[in-house]
C-alpha cells in the first residue's frame, strides 16, 4: 500500500516536471497578460446537451446515466433561440470584457464543428449549426475577448476508458495516444478556426493525477499555433510551466473554503476565480439560489482588490436563451460598474491586503479603498500604505476627506459621509 504510495507520488512530480520546458513567454503574450488582467470581469457559460437535463452537466454522471442513452440527447438538441449577438449583448451590458465557453465538457460533447468526432453539435444534432463560431464572430465584432474551456476528462470516448486503472502515467484500457491526438486536434482547429480566440481553459486534469497528461507538448502546440493565447488550467494546483493564468473555483485566491486549491500556491501569474450565479455551472431548473447583485458585485470588488479577474458563471437553458433572472440581476450589476468602473477596469489589487472593512485597488496614482463592510470605528486604515497621498475623496460625488499619513499607513476618517452599503468607494490620489 505504501509502496503503491510513494510510487504514485514518484509519478506525479515525474509528469509535473515533466511540463517544465522553460517556457518564455512572447512579448505579445505578456501583453496579452496585462490585457487579461485590464479586464476584470468576465462571462463563464456551461452550456451542452446536458442543459436539456436542466439538472447541471454532471448529471450523466451523478444519475448514472449510460453513455448510450445519453448520446441521444443529442438527436433532439436544436437550440433555434440561440442568438450570438444577444449573448454578447448581455455579457457587455453587464460590464464583462470576455466570455469563456464550454467548447466541449466532460460529456466529451463538443460544442464546435470538428472532424475529430461526430459527436458534435453540426453533425450530431437537428441544429446543424455551429454556436461558437457565430459566438466568436460576435465577440470579435463588439471587441469582447473569447476564452475556450476544454475539458481533459472525457467520460464516454473509448480510447479515455474512463474508470481504467492509471499504471505507468497511461490508462491500463483505452488508448491514451489516441486520446492525447485527439486533444491536439481538436485545439488546433479551435485555435486555428475561430477568429479571435484568446485563450483555453482547461479543466478535469484532477481525475487522473497520476498519468502523463503530455501537458508540455499541448501548450507548446498551442503557443506555437499562437504564442499570444493564454493557457490555464483547472488542476487546483500551483502553476506548471506553459500556463500563462492562475485561476480559482468558487474561492477568492487564497480562500480555499471549498478545498479544491489546497495545494494550489499563489504563483506569478495574472488569477481569475470563477464563481456560479446559482449553485449550478450548467443549466438547472429546480436550482434558484440566486446570488444578489450585492453579492455578485462584492465577489467582482473583492477579487479586484486580490489582483484576481472574477468570471461568473451561467448556465442557458436548451434553447440558447439566458433565464431572466440572470440577465435582470447582471443589468443591475451593468448598472454599478457604469458608475464605478474607474475604480476596477484596468487596476490591479494586493497593495495593501485585504482589511476587514474591505479592500483596495489601484491604477497609477489613484487608489481605491472599497468599504464593503461598515467599520466598527469613523475611520479606515490603510496599513503600510507607503506612496505619499494628497487628496481623498469620496468616489461617488467627490466629498473631500481628511486623512492622517503615518509611517504604518493612512488614516481616512468618514465622519463627514454617509456610506454606500453595498460598496463606499474612498478615491485617494498619491503624489
Ligand atoms: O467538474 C467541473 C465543473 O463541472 C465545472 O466545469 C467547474 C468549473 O470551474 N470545474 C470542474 C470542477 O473543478
Amino acid at each position: 500500500m505504501l509502496k503503491n504510495f510513494v510510487l504514485l507520488c514518484l509519478l506525479c512530480s515525474f509528469f509535473q516536471l515533466k511540463a517544465q520546458t522553460t517556457y518564455k513567454p512572447s512579448t505579445d503574450n505578456l501583453t496579452a497578460r496585462q490585457t487579461f488582467q485590464d479586464m476584470k470581469f468576465g462571462l463563464f457559460i456551461h452550456w451542452g446537451i446536458y442543459s436539456e437535463l436542466a439538472d447541471g452537466e454532471w448529471v450523466m454522471h451523478n444519475k448514472n446515466i449510460p453513455y448510450d442513452s445519453y448520446r441521444r440527447l443529442a438527436d433532439f438538441f436544436n437550440p433555434q433561440g440561440f442568438n450570438a449577438k444577444e449573448w454578447v449583448q448581455f455579457a457587455k451590458r453587464a460590464g464583462m470584457k470576455y466570455i469563456t465557453i464550454t467548447s466541449r465538457h466532460h460529456d466529451g460533447f463538443s460544442m464546435f464543428a470538428t472532424k475529430a468526432s461526430p459527436y458534435n453539435i453540426v453533425d450530431a444534432t437537428p441544429y446543424h449549426k455551429d454556436p461558437l463560431m457565430e459566438l466568436a464572430q460576435e465577440c470579435q465584432k463588439e471587441g469582447i475577448e473569447l476564452h475556450f474551456y476544454y475539458s481533459l476528462l472525457d467520460w464516454g470516448r473509448p480510447d479515455y476508458a474512463f474508470g481504467s486503472p492509471i499504471v505507468n502515467g497511461v490508462p491500463v484500457k483505452g488508448d491514451w495516444d489516441s486520446y492525447v491526438k485527439f486533444m491536439k486536434d481538436q485545439l488546433t482547429e479551435l485555435i486555428t478556426k475561430y477568429p479571435g480566440v484568446k485563450g483555453i481553459w482547461f479543466d478535469g486534469q484532477w481525475e487522473r493525477r497520476a498519468v502523463n497528461w503530455h501537458f508540455d507538448e499541448i501548450y507548446s502546440l498551442i503557443h506555437q499555433l499562437n504564442p499570444a493565447i493564454l493557457v490555464g488550467n483547472n488542476h487546483h494546483l500551483a502553476p506548471i510551466d506553459g500556463e500563462d493564468f492562475q485561476m480559482f473555483e468558487k474561492d477568492l485566491p487564497g480562500g480555499n473554503t471549498t478545498g479544491f486549491s489546497g495545494e494550489s500556491k499563489i504563483g506569478k501569474l495574472p488569477l481569475e476565480t470563477c464563481e456560479t450565479i446559482n449553485n449550478s455551472w450548467g443549466f438547472n431548473i429546480n436550482d434558484h439560489s440566486f446570488k444578489s447583485t450585492n453579492e455578485i458585485i462584492h465577489y467582482l470588488v473583492n477579487a479586484a482588490g486580490r489582483d484576481a479577474n472574477f468570471l461568473l458563471n451561467i448556465g442557458p437553458m436548451p434553447n440558447g436563451k439566458i433565464q431572466p433572472e440572470f440577465t435582470d440581476t447582471l443589468a443591475l450589476v451593468g448598472n454599478w460598474i457604469q458608475k464605478n468602473g474607474e475604480s476596477i477596469y484596468g487596476t490591479r489589487g494586493n497593495l495593501i491586503p485585504a482589511q476587514d472593512w474591505g479592500v483596495v485597488t489601484n491604477k497609477g496614482k489613484n487608489i481605491y479603498a472599497h468599504i464593503l463592510t461598515s467599520p466598527q470605528q469613523d475611520f479606515i486604515f490603510l496599513p503600510g500604505l507607503k506612496e505619499k497621498i494628497v487628496k481623498a475623496n469620496s468616489f461617488s460625488d467627490g466629498t473631500a476627506l481628511k486623512f492622517k499619513q503615518v509611517p504604518e499607513g493612512v488614516f481616512v476618517y468618514l465622519n463627514s459621509v454617509k456610506l454606500n452599503p453595498v460598496d463606499h468607494i474612498i478615491k485617494l490620489i498619491a503624489n
